[in-house]
């Protein structure tokens, strides 16, 4: 399996709910590493870029308002396999469809308030971490749990 690094965004209503260490509390139980966390605002240009997929999707300045409203919390993940992991946890993107235990299974209404943002490739967790994190910023560590398992 291999050792991978994925981007994690809570959203500005995880925020808003009081529900940071709720969340992190799930991501830390599954068993990624956390090696990047900062809280920010993400100006308009930033969003616009980390969604530049979606530009011309009917819901893009919705999403866009949205995800600038309020502080964030992104995150770099570390561990085997983290990023279809990360997203198995995260759940369906659209809250109808997210399986109850699922983080936005159990915390979202809305396709566009679904709470969390995880890379869904190789290529997106690169491209992701690259456009919110200074090289810098992220910590190579090691949890140290390889001689108990
Ligand atoms: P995901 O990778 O699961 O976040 O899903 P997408 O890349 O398809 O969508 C990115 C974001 O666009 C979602 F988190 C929410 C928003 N969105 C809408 O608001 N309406 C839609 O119909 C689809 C996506």
């Amino acid at each position: 399996m291999a050792l991978e690094r994925t981007f994690a965004m809570l959203k500005p209503g995880v925020l808003s709910r009081h529900a940071v260490g709720e969340i992190i509390c799930r991501i830390e139980r599954k068993g990624f590493n956390i090696v990047g966390l900062k809280l920010m605002r993400i100006a308009r240009p930033l969003a616009e870029k980390h969604y530049a997929e979606h530009k011309a999707k009917f819901f893009f300045g919705e999403l866009v308002d949205y995800i600038t409203s309020g502080p964030v919390i992104a995150m770099v993940l570390e561990g085997e396999e983290a990023i279809a992991l990360l997203r198995r946890l995260c759940g369906s993107t659209k809250p109808l469809e997210a399986s109850p235990g699922t983080i936005r299974g159990d915390y979202a209404m809305h396709t566009n308030f679904n709470i969390i943002h995880a890379s869904d490739s190789p290529e997106s967790a690169r491209r992701e971490i690259g456009l919110f994190f200074a090289e810098e910023e992220i910590l190579d560590w090691k949890d140290g749990n390889d001689v108990w398992i």
